[in-house]
């Protein structure tokens, strides 16, 4: 399976946890990760090493800083802290966009994206390509909101992107909010993780510098807890059997000043399918599975 990550790594812990799933995975070659966002330079040097302590060599580009919308990006401050390597890592040269159109263009219908932060590289290169929508096989969006009308991160952040990917005609997986805080990670999670995977003493650090932000930001967060919202997303892809799957219309674009706040109605012939029901048991324990532990 040819796949690209496009990732906001180094806010939400669950980015890391994602590319930790990697080695686990079978048939899979990571032809890059795109990073998307805010400070992408340092997100690439986080998600290079990362990369590299598991042995992989896929390269890792830095795409849009600023997004579409002009919404100020949001930043918390732990991004990157107390990460060993950081300043000797190595990222490829050359715009993420750019790649992301050119692995798209090779073989067309092949190649996977699954995108994990907000959505400006994505709508990036499907205004500056216009066969890039086309040329994707499938694109795995961690995004939105469909049941409590809540501004998800990644759709609100730039929401002008979102629309624009939205109404592509790509072939799209959405895995929205109110399914991701189904597949809670805790202490006792990465204790094991950290057992298991050579990654895990950072993802556990790193996830609990993340839980104490979160608790200042949202009263619903534990401090010592949080969603795997990416790494759910990445399975669809390999468990589809874990997931239902609804074909959707999204049409929340008609009312001005769109904010990444969507609805969706059941429509059979959408190239747009959501997740609308999964075994959140069975995700939680096959994302422990992956990696590696028992
Ligand atoms: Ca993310």
């Amino acid at each position: 399976m040819r796949l690209i990550i496009d990732t906001d790594i180094g806010t939400d812990v669950d980015d890391l946890w994602t590319l930790a799933m990697l080695p686990g995975l079978a048939k899979v070659s990571l032809e890059a990760v795109t990073v998307v966002y805010g400070d992408t330079e340092l997100r690439a040097r986080l998600a290079s090493v990362a990369l590299k302590a598991m042995g992989i060599e896929a390269p890792v580009y830095c795409g849009c800083e600023h997004t579409m919308s002009g919404k100020a990006v949001m930043w918390a401050g732990h991004e990157g802290l107390h990460v060993d390597g950081m300043t000797d890592a190595k990222f490829a040269t050359g715009d993420a966009v750019d790649v992301l159109i050119e692995r798209a263009a090779v073989n067309p219908g092949s190649l996977n994206i699954v995108a994990i932060g907000p959505l400006t590289n994505i709508a990036t290169a499907v205004l500056r390509d216009a066969e890039f929508a086309s040329n994707v096989r499938h694109l795995t969006v961690m995004g939105g909101e469909f049941t409590r009308g809540w501004p998800e991160h990644n759709f609100s952040s730039d929401a002008a992107a979102t629309e624009i990917v939205l109404r592509s005609g790509v072939s799209m997986t959405i895995m929205p909010l109110n399914q991701t805080l189904r597949v809670m990670i805790d202490q006792a999670d990465t204790q094991r993780i950290a057992e298991a995977h050579p990654l895990g003493p950072l993802m556990a650090d790193q996830a609990q510098r993340f839980w104490t932000w979160l608790a200042t930001r949202t009263p619903l967060a534990t401090g010592t807890s949080s969603a795997a919202h990416d790494p759910a997303t990445l399975l669809t892809l390999f468990e589809p059997s874990l997931f239902t799957f609804t074909p959707m219309t999204i049409d929340a674009f008609e009312s001005d000043g769109f904010d990444g706040r969507i609805r969706g109605s059941a429509d059979a012939t959408s190239l747009i399918n959501v997740v609308t029901d999964m075994d959140a048991p069975g995700v939680h324990d096959a994302f422990l599975r992956v990696l590696g532990c028992s």
